[in-house]
């Protein structure tokens, strides 16, 4: 006789009852949670995963070999972050639909248009070109018909498969998209599904998938505390600043920005609401970062040398990515050059907004 085997309908992992140590502990046979999404969802208590269970390569390769339509979830207001290196490599001739989400992140003026036009251009730079662009908002709340709609056109007799980096909003689309369901655990902390979740409604089956990791997550360097402050749950209120001369702007305990202004430049900062930035004249910013940017939000559980790096600003308008934090449009002419601690990844882009 073979046993059954039970999988956690949180997380996919397989539940075991013998060894509480060990990932997929569930003190019940027929608990439909293992410990760790239990502790995640009634006492927020998040602990990582030892290992991931399937390293990004092997879930490619697993990916790969699924005839299904590829719904592809990215981040909008993360959407340089969300970018899977390589993606058409790995699979290639696949149906891709888009399906984006956190708009409401993003200011309400920026038109369903510009989103639509702003993820394709990102999406040809990658050589991406998906069957359909879905943009969901509201913890997938508001979408979800357009999401069925995509998947009823394009489906063709074929499985789902939703995938996409860790923290991208995967499990919390599929939540929304069957609110009857008992939930699949979902948390600030990237890594929250732990195995493919199959979940069968509608005559087809639609899987939840754990994130595909392509470098090390800046978040995982952070305290707990710190990337909840990072995760904003409304709507980010733009900050302006109009600057003249040099001037530095500084990012919690992460990073400096300086900018050495031709005549005046104004700065646009899309950073969530518990970013502390501070802003100081260039020639002063070494010794503000020095003496007081312990504590300043965000800041990492250890010391990390900075390394710096001067761009070449090509458009009139560009953003500065902090990557996980968030971005800062510049418009106007400066040399830019910025100083960060290593974990902390910075690029320049044509501004998206
Ligand atoms: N503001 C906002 N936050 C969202 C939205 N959708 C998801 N989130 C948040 O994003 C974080 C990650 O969500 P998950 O659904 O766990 O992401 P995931 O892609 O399944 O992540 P992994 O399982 O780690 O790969 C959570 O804090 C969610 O609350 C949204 O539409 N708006
Ligand atoms: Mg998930």
């Amino acid at each position: 006789m073979t046993e059954k085997v039970n999988f956690c309908q949180g997380c996919g992992i397989q539940l075991q009852t013998f060894d509480p140590a060990k990932e997929g502990y569930t003190p019940k046979e027929d608990g439909g949670l293992c410990r760790r999404c239990y502790r995640l969802t009634h006492y927020g208590d998040y602990q990582q995963p030892a290992n991931p269970l399937i390293k990004t390569e092997v879930l490619l390769k697993k990916l790969a070999s699924m005839d299904a339509l590829f719904l592809y979830v990215i981040d909008l207001f993360h959407l340089e972050e969300s970018m899977i290196d390589g993606l058409i490599r790995h699979l290639p001739l696949k149906d891709i639909i888009i399906v984006a989400t956190k708009r409401e992140l993003l200011p309400a003026t920026l038109s369903q248009h510009k989103i639509t036009a702003m993820i394709q251009q990102r999406c040809k730079s990658s050589n991406i070109f998906p069957k359909g662009i879905v943009v969901v908002s509201d913890f997938g709340k508001d979408g979800t018909t357009d999401v069925f709609k995509a998947i009823d056109i394009f489906r063709n007799n074929r499985d789902v498969v939703v995938f996409g980096v860790a923290n991208a909003g995967k499990s919390t689309l599929i939540n929304a998209l069957f609110p009857h369901r008992l939930p699949i655990t979902v948390s600030q902390f990237p890594g929250t599904t732990i195995d493919l979740i199959p979940i069968v409604e509608r005559g087809y089956t639609i899987y939840d998938t754990p994130g595909i990791e392509m470098r090390n997550h800046f978040l995982d360097h952070l305290m707990t505390d710190q990337v909840k402050l990072l995760q904003p749950k409304t709507p980010i209120k733009p900050i302006v600043y109009q600057l003249t001369q040099k001037q530095t702007l500084i990012i919690g305990q992460v990073a400096m920005i300086h900018l050495d202004i031709k005549d005046e430049v104004s700065a646009v900062l899309y950073l969530p609401p518990g970013v502390e930035v501070h802003r100081a004249k260039t020639e002063n910013a070494n010794v503000y970062w020095e003496k007081h940017t312990d504590g300043k939000v965000p800041y990492l559980n250890q010391k990390h040398p900075l390394t710096e790096h001067t761009w070449k600003k090509s458009d009139d308008k560009v953003d500065i990515v902090l990557m996980y934090i968030g971005f800062i449009s510049i418009l106007g002419d400066c040399t830019i050059k910025t100083q960060a601690i290593e974990p902390c990844e910075i690029f320049v882009r044509k501004a998206v907004i």
